[in-house]
């Protein structure tokens, strides 16, 4: 596969994912979230809702409550264990992240068509040598990123259904947010949207 650098650190494999591998990891998620339902995290202390709603899989899966950002081996709703990460996902990491260690986390993101991320950082994580690999699947996005403080300058890229990124080095604390999804560009998911999985190591 062949990747764009886009700054350091920050590299871009162009549909890394064929409709039909997209189609499999769709029936993947879909299996997923029958297991660990999408659940609405809400802002530490304000407990105002994210218009992205999500869940996990793997050891490990980020959750977000008035009580603080974390990651913890129970869905918040169910207090199940997270469903394993499936296998598609772990070969493109053990392909492309350039990692001796497998992931522990993966985030599901679902973004409806009105929803979107605001600028931040991912700092929960213990191990900042470990990269970011994440998935897009859906309607396309704008995605944001700039430099590692806020309010610096920023660049923007439209991801597209099958993109795989990722975030290592100089780039894995940059800030980053999705202005807003592309409605209607893709006709892979029912109901309509983006779905963003990324595979981490948070321990
Ligand atoms: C850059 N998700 O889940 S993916 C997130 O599209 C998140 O759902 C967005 O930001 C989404 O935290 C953006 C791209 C991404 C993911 C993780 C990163 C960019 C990153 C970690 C460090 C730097
Ligand atoms: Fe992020």
């Amino acid at each position: 596969m062949t990747a764009v650098e886009i700054r350091p650190g920050l590299h871009l494999y162009k549909t890394a994912l064929d409709r039909a591998a997209q189609e499999t990891l769709r029936e993947n998620i879909r299996e997923i979230l029958r297991e660990a339902p999408l659940f609405q995290p809400v802002m530490p202390r304000t407990g105002k809702a994210f218009s992205v709603r999500m869940s996990n899989c793997g050891p490990l899966g980020w959750v977000s409550d008035r009580a603080g950002y974390r990651y913890q081996p129970e869905h918040p709703v169910t207090a199940k264990p997270w469903p394993p990460i499936p296998e598609t996902l772990l070969r493109l990491w053990r392909d492309l992240a350039g990692y001796p260690h497998d992931p522990d986390a993966c985030l599901i993101n679902y973004y409806d068509p009105a929803a979107k991320m605001g600028a931040h950082q991912d700092v929960d994580e213990q191990d900042f040598d470990a990269p970011i690999l994440s998935v897009s699947l859906g309607c396309a996005c704008r995605f944001r990123f700039g430099g590692e403080t806020r309010g610096g300058s920023t660049q923007s890229l439209v991801l597209e259904s099958g993109d795989v990124l990722i975030f290592g080095g100089p780039a894995r604390k940059m800030f980053h947010g999705v202005d807003r999804i592309l409605a209607k560009t893709s006709t892979l998911l029912d109901p309509p949207g983006r779905i963003n999985l990324t595979l981490r190591r948070a321990r």
